[in-house]
């Protein structure tokens, strides 16, 4: 894909902002990234584009806001699925469940 805008709204220590990174990265998809002070002062453009929770990681594609960092890997696989990248979460049903079940662990227990 060509002409793509990819931005990421973050806080460098955020383990959710960590996994859009991580994913990114492995799916070689070029992004700008954009440090928040999420603890401090948040930017009118986190604001304007996560109204609901106001938190990082946003992905910002083309424009339009993506927030939830589970919700972002979702998008970023249904997106960038063509050029034989890499899948973010395997096509097995079954193992699918497990990944799925591990990173819900993680949002819960962390
Ligand atoms: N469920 C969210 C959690 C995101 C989250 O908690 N972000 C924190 C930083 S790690 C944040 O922006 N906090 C700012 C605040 O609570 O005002 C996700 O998975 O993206």
């Amino acid at each position: 894909m060509s002409e793509e805008e990819v931005v990421v709204l973050n806080f460098w220590p955020s383990m959710f902002g960590a996994r859009v990174i991580m994913a990114l990265e492995e799916k070689e998809i070029k992004f700008e990234y954009k440090e928040e002070d999420v603890f401090g002062h948040k930017t009118d453009l986190l604001l304007q584009m996560n109204p609901v929770h106001k938190k990082i990681p946003v992905l910002i594609h083309n424009g339009k806001p993506v927030c939830e960092s589970n919700i972002i890997l979702e998008y970023i696989d249904d997106v960038w699925k063509e050029d034989k990248t890499l899948r973010l979460l395997p096509s097995d049903p079954y193992q699918k469940a497990q990944c799925r079940f591990w990173g819900d662990l993680i949002d819960k227990k962390w």
